[in-house]
């Protein structure tokens, strides 16, 4: 069976990534299934959200991650949410594995001085593709 994925990229830490997160979603989609493939969706907007809306996709979203094998974020753009998934996947003992642009990221000491997450940084999509392809063989 395949692997579960649970990609994490940030959405309310603003979209200028979201096509990054577009193009790692349909690598992964090769071999694994991606739980979470709306995170890539080009026209999901950062605006807010009602809260009703907002307490539905937290449901689901820590169900999907309590249901995952593993967690791919895409860290270079900060983001709350993905910060919070991380933690409540490190919780759960799901593999956590975590890319950022060196030359453009500002990773969080949280997530770069935790030893649970291993780090994938990056400067070139090749080195994406390669990390991803370490993780998913
Ligand atoms: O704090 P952020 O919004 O940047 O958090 C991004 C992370 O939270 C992503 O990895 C998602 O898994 C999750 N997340 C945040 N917003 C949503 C969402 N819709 N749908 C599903 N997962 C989400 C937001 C729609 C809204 C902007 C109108």
């Amino acid at each position: 069976m395949e692997k579960k994925v649970y990609f994490a990229g940030s959405i309310r830490g603003g979209r200028v990534d979201a096509a990054l997160y577009r193009r790692m979603i349909e690598h992964i989609k090769k071999t694994a299934d991606v739980l979470t493939e709306h995170v890539g969706d080009l026209a999901l907007s950062a605006l807010e959200g009602e809260l009703d809306r907002d307490r539905l996709i937290y449901e689901q979203d820590t169900a999907w991650i309590r249901e995952c094998d593993l967690l791919i974020a895409e860290c270079t753009c900060p983001s709350l949410g993905v910060g919070y998934e991380l933690a409540y996947a490190e919780k759960l003992n799901k593999p956590c594995f975590v890319f950022y642009n060196r030359e453009r990221g500002n990773l969080s000491a949280m997530i770069k001085g935790d030893p649970y997450y291993e780090l994938f940084p990056y400067s070139t999509e090749d080195e994406i593709v390669k990390g991803l392809d370490s993780i998913l063989k």
